[in-house]
């Protein structure tokens, strides 16, 4: 006799907060209150750097997935640092995967819950499965493991945490790492004063067009119930879902700890990482629009790893943050048009506020 699969569904967070939210003088959120689950199955305790970008990733992601939940790592700061000395910060089940088969690890996992409550040797509802794989695993190294799992449909949530570097190697260039991005494979010099002449794969994009049966999202630990919000989504999805968020990372990017939030937000506010969710039913993307937009400086003079940039390099950016301005349908104002030539800029490290140099990254 074939049991029924009985799924989950998790109610989303609500946006606008319990007691509404305080807007800042930007017009953005400053104190928000959602009612948030009090299970925390990413505990304290773990090994991770102050001011981790994916450690706040694991811990909002875990707490709205919740108890029932199943939960697989590929190698990357995120399984070394969480699982030193044969100790681990989850109260949920969890395992370790090789860097490349994260997907189909994952997909393997999924397959067989269902056959195990289809055949009646697991009692259900069918858990919350999902992988968190860092972007040297989703984009790189494990990118065909993952794509085949959402090309194939498992019920399951895909997601890159994305510290735009092989970080736990010594912080290593990854495809996520931004142009002109410092790490240990792209230093600045005489012959590349930029660092990093490539632009960045855009993961989720290609992920969307190329399974447009997915739900795919991308978000930033700037925006917490935005996060939790698509956890929830992709997790409902019945299929496959890939989430990419952007996760800084405070040894590999060189800045003040306390700023792992605030670059999440200032990201998005400078038009270099699009928020945005694909619905695969009316095969549509909806584009989240800031009530800020910033001078790429904003965001870049926060960061060492791009404190070797010269003029010409931070009008580049600009170029691209202006482009993706346009692709989600926003206007970019004149200010920030006027922004692209290299004359209106100096040396990023010339900026008034601007982190040191990062010389030493991954040292
Ligand atoms: C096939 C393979 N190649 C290389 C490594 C070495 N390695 C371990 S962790 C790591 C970095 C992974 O980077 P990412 O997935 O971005 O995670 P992060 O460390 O940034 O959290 C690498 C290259 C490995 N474990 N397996
Ligand atoms: S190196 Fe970066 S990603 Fe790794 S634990 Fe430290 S802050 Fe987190
Ligand atoms: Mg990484």
């Amino acid at each position: 006799m074939s049991h029924e699969v009985i799924r989950q569904q998790l109610p989303l967070f609500d946006e606008d907060g319990r007691a509404g939210a305080t807007d800042d003088e930007h017009g953005r959120d400053l104190h928000f209150l959602p009612d948030l689950p009090e299970e925390d199955p990413y505990a304290a305790g773990h090994r991770t750097c102050a001011g981790c970008g994916p450690a706040i990733q694991y811990r909002w992601v875990l707490k709205a997935a919740g108890n029932d939940t199943v939960v697989a790592g590929p190698t990357g700061c995120m399984y070394v640092a969480n699982s030193t000395y044969l100790c681990t910060p989850y109260t949920v089940p969890w395992a370790h995967t090789p860097i490349a088969s994260g997907g189909s690890f994952t997909s393997g996992m999924a397959a067989g819950y269902e056959a195990m409550i289809r055949k009646g040797r697991y009692p259900g509802p069918y858990p919350n499965i999902l992988v968190m794989a860092g972007d040297g695993s989703a984009a790189d190294i494990g990118l065909g493991s993952i794509s085949g799992a959402l090309y194939r449909n498992h019920d399951a949530l895909f997601i890159c945490y994305d510290n735009e570097c092989y970080a736990n190697t010594g912080i290593q260039v990854s495809p996520t790492t931004p142009y002109a991005g410092m790490t240990t494979f792209t230093p600045f010099g005489k012959a590349i004063p930029e660092g990093k002449k490539l632009p960045p794969k855009n993961l989720a994009k290609m992920m969307a067009e190329g399974h447009p049966h997915c739900y795919v999202a991308t978000t930033t630990v700037g925006y917490p119930v935005d996060l939790m919000n698509k956890t929830r989504k992709g997790l409902n999805h019945v299929g496959a879902a890939f989430l990419h968020c952007y996760t800084p990372c405070q040894k590999g990017w060189v800045y003040q700890t306390s700023m792992t939030v605030e670059l999440g937000r200032r990201v998005v506010e400078s038009g270099l990482w699009p928020v945005w969710e694909y619905d695969p039913e009316q095969r549509e993307y909806h584009y989240f629009h800031p009530p800020v937009q910033r001078p790429v400086t904003d965001y870049l003079a926060m960061q060492g790893r791009f404190g070797h940039m010269l003029p010409e390099h931070v009008a580049v950016m600009q170029v691209s943050a202006n482009r993706n301005w346009q692709d989600i349908g926003m206007d970019v104002p004149r200010h920030l048009r006027d922004l692209e030539n290299p004359e209106r800029h100096q040396r990023l490290h010339d900026e008034e506020y601007s982190m040191p140099l990062n010389r030493g990254v991954g040292a």
